[in-house]
């Protein structure tokens, strides 16, 4: 046998010996300064029903805020150990990439352009949405492809205003963009009749809608013109960060898919299915690999539900917006979602 497929043999020997080596991470820098300021700095929209919004005693609420506490609690041990800052389209990527926050989870949709040239990656997809339009009913529209002439109202800084005109130009029509820098310019400028449509991402189209002064005079066209995958982004350079910050989203969707509720969680702690005891560690200790503890998904499960309960509490049936899982359901019920195994 040559010398040379000998050494070949030990090399290959001594990958595979490493790859069997599970070694605890080490953890990066965000998760070390998160602990010692004991607090995570999570960036989030202003005002967005659903996704994020603050009551009249500063609690924040919505799927955006309940991702950023499931991650508190895994991280810190306490899901109310999170700083609120509230950012507009245009100032929330700047946030990130300064430090001013630890995450961005604002409804923000993931694109390549955005993942190639914003030093930041996406954590996943919290909610997975589409553009739409919505009209003044009295205007008696009820396709998208009747816009032909018509002024739409749209927010700069999003990917709504380009899909806008990507549709105009495929679907030929002439439709004239009307572009404000702030949401409530936008929202504002089309209640007020200066545009015969507002787009957004449909989710924020049923925010706007259950908003209005009179839900009932707004209709939303069946049009979805777009994918907009929305999900949390952290800064590049920090993959221990970025792994917890992936996994935290994993745990809640393989909460919803292995029956560990909030209510049920406890009593799940005594179960013999080894899907279970990974997530709760009650077995194996997943945790340590991320530089976490054993009850880190435990944590975040008990916090904020699993993400069906999430979903249902802030956009689905026990909310105003009473959105459809949809795309939003797990892989084996009809949706899209399919967390890659906690193992
Ligand atoms: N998903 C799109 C749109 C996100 C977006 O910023 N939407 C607007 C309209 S719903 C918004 O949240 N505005 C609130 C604000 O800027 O304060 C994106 O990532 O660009």
């Amino acid at each position: 046998m040559p010398k040379i497929s000998v050494s070949r043999k030990l090399a290959g020997f001594a990958l595979c010996a490493a790859a069997l080596l599970s070694l605890p991470a080490h953890a990066g820098k965000t998760l070390d300064t998160i602990k010692s300021r004991g607090q995570l700095v999570c960036g989030v929209n202003v005002a967005l029903a659903g996704f994020s919004a603050a009551d009249s005693n500063g609690n924040w609420s919505g799927m955006d805020v309940d991702y950023c506490k499931a991650l508190a609690a895994a991280v810190l041990g306490d899901a109310s150990k999170v700083k609120w800052v509230p950012l507009n389209a245009q100032q929330r990527f700047t946030a990130l990439q300064s430090g001013e926050v630890d995450i961005l989870s604002r409804n923000t949709t993931w694109t390549l352009t955005r993942d190639a040239s914003l030093g930041a990656n996406f954590v996943g997809v919290m909610y997975y949405d589409g553009q739409g339009f919505m009209v003044d009913k009295k205007l008696k529209v009820t396709s998208a492809k009747q816009l032909d002439n018509a002024t739409v109202c749209v927010q700069s800084g999003t990917t709504t205003e380009k899909n806008l005109t990507d549709y105009a130009r495929a679907n030929n029509l002439k439709i004239k963009p009307l572009v404000f820098e702030k949401n409530e310019a936008a929202t504002g400028a089309y209640h007020s009749g200066r545009c015969q449509a507002y787009t957004t991402d449909a989710s924020g189209l049923a925010a706007e809608r259950v908003a209005a002064k009179v839900p009932d005079d707004n209709i939303i066209l069946p049009e979805i013109i777009s994918k907009e995958p929305l999900g949390p982004l952290v800064r590049r350079g920090d993959d221990e960060f970025f792994a917890i910050s992936k996994w935290v989203l994993n745990a809640l969707v393989e909460g919803e898919e292995y029956g560990l509720t909030q209510a049920n969680l406890d009593e799940k702690k005594t179960s013999t299915d080894p899907n279970i005891q990974r997530i709760l560690g009650t077995s194996e200790d997943m945790g340590a690999l991320l530089g976490l503890d054993k009850e880190w998904a435990y944590r975040a499960i008990k916090a904020t539900g699993n993400y069906g309960e999430i979903f249902e509490r802030n956009v689905g049936k026990g909310s105003p917006l009473k959105l459809e899982r949809g795309l939003n359901n797990l892989w084996n019920k009809g949706g899209i979602l399919y967390a890659p195994p906690i193992r």
